[in-house]
């Protein structure tokens, strides 16, 4: 399946695979753009490209990434697990065994060293450049989404920094309140990659942010990846070809080729605003308080460009399969850490970082905790507040399923685990910001070391009976009933999803 290569291939690619609607209509980019998507994304329609947004010179095109099948499409993948395979080859190339293994590792290298970004002498995204007095960001329809948001925000950047260290690049997708013609906030959180970036700075450090790029490039930079993985080479791996990139025109950082729009310029060490509020992913708004100013230096563009944009809110909204996405794609990085892990769900409702659950290969006394510990220990997964272990053959896809061996397993006197640790930059509910309380919910079989009585067994038909059953269910005249066997009552992610 064909790779968009940039943002107009995937608009192209969206309108032939009826993924598509162009809206004509006058829109305010002032919450009237929020309503409209919100309802679309519920109802799991198409991308939207909104041609005249109001009081704005350039097309806002958003929830490219709203359904599963769009996600699988910007990957050209026909399952999202699909990619997770090659990410874990990246993160850690184990050491080739047999002589197969060895060319199939050395294939991968190459593949690898073929998906680091390539410096090209010119690129679509400077088409047009202004700078100085001509920078001006109400051209862009940026989005004030909801009502209680401290202005217009950018929503959907891949911000590009270097480490004053060791010149290594990041690219993040940190949210930029619009503070004037000139100038943004620059919303990296705590725990974040850019921000390391800009704590070793001294004094200025330069940093580009692109707008409208393909749709690999663009998940990257959400990505969760180790610091010293630069998020365009594995956006490069995950396309098959490398992102190409040029040199900014005020600034010495490279950009990509093919996006629509490029901002850049500096922020300086000690120049900070209050940032928000901002209606944010957790559902709530998220209160102002202070981040550094991005100050731009020039706008770069294609000709016509298009700015992309994303609403977050209460879940489910688009972004919910951007983490969906992120979630299957690194299961073999995180089982490569703790094999014993079959799978895990991240619960859209649960904001990404409330809720895990997590099912395992349960084998000693203990096992349960050792995963929930190590879940915390693990990445941006050690944001994770609560933490559901079940055992290896529960879904841990179908919360009707998990909230069965939630009730049936637990002794909550024995089974719960209450410790603390750091909790996400946004989370309001714990007493202090960024760290408190954390729970973990053993809710496997437990074994006699564990302290429980002689445990159960779980009921199960036998398989000659069902067979039986198959084979005669037409005799019995029943064929308004579904039959048991595929009929089970499912509440997925994926139903909650599609609703
Ligand atoms: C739509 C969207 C908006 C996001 N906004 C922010 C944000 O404002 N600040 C932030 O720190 N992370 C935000 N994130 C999460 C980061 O992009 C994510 O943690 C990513 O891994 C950061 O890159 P880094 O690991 O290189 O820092 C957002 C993610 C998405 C999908
Ligand atoms: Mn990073």
């Amino acid at each position: 399946m064909a790779i968009a290569r940039d943002l107009r291939e995937w608009i192209a690619l969206l309108e032939r695979e009826g993924e598509l609607v162009r809206v004509t209509a006058e829109v305010d980019p002032r919450l009237e753009v929020t309503e409209i998507v919100d309802r679309t994304v519920k109802a799991g329609g198409p991308a939207l490209l909104f041609e005249h947004p109001k009081g704005a010179q350039h097309p806002l095109l958003i929830n490219q990434f709203g359904t599963e099948r769009r996600m699988c499409l910007a990957f050209g993948v026909e399952s999202l697990d699909d990619i997770g395979a090659a990410v874990g080859e990246i993160l850690e190339l184990q050491p080739p065994e047999g002589l197969a293994a060895k060319v199939r590792g050395l294939r991968t290298l190459k593949s690898i060293a073929d998906a680091r970004p390539k410096v090209v002498r010119r690129g679509a995204c400077q088409e047009v450049v202004l700078t100085g007095d001509d920078v001006d960001l109400t051209r862009l329809p940026v989005q004030t989404a909801w009502p209680g948001d401290a202005g217009p925000f950018i929503t959907l950047p891949a911000v590009i920094t270097r480490d004053p260290r060791n010149g290594q690049r990041n690219v993040g997708m940190y949210r930029m309140q619009v503070l004037g013609p000139r100038s943004t906030a620059m919303h990296w959180q705590l725990h974040k990659d850019g921000r390391a970036d800009y704590l070793f700075s001294e004094g200025r450090m330069e940093v580009a942010v692109a707008l409208g790029l393909d749709p690999v490039s663009a998940y990257s930079a959400s990505a969760p990846l180790p610091k010293h993985i630069d998020e365009f080479m594995v956006a490069g791996f995950l396309r098959g070809e490398a992102v190409e990139l040029v040199k900014g025109v005020t600034i010495d950082l490279e950009v990509p080729a093919d996006a629509e729009i490029v901002l850049e310029g500096y922020i300086e060490k000690t120049e900070l605003t209050q940032e928000g509020p901002f209606g944010d992913h957790t559902g709530y708004y998220t209160p102002a308080e202070e981040f550094p100013v991005f100050n731009v230096t020039a706008i770069t563009m294609r000709k016509d460009a298009i700015y992309p944009s994303i609403v977050v809110g209460k879940p489910p909204q688009e972004d919910a399969w951007l983490g969906k996405a992120t979630e299957r794609i690194f299961l073999p990085a995180v089982r490569m850490t703790v094999p014993e892990i079959v799978d895990y769900d991240l619960p859209v409702a649960g904001a990404f970082h409330n809720l895990a659950i997590v099912s395992i290969k349960k084998a000693f006394p203990g096992h349960a905790r050792k995963v929930m510990h190590a879940i915390w220990g693990l990445g941006m997964l050690s944001l994770t507040k609560g933490v559901v272990i079940v055992d290896e053959h529960v879904d841990v896809h179908d919360y009707n399923a998990v909230m069965f061996y939630v009730g049936a397993n637990v002794d909550p006197k024995r089974d719960i685990v209450i410790t603390e640790g750091p909790l996400d930059h946004l989370d309001h509910a714990p007493t202090l910001q960024f760290i408190g309380g954390k729970i973990g919910i053993d809710a496997t079989a437990k074994g006699p070391l564990e302290g429980a009585r002689e445990w159960p067994p779980e009921i199960e038909m036998d398989a000659e009976t069902k067979e039986l059953v198959d084979r005669r269910w037409e005799e019995y005249g029943l064929e308004t009933v579904v039959p048991a066997a595929n009929g089970r009552i499912r509440q997925s992610s994926r139903r909650l999803l599609r609703r």
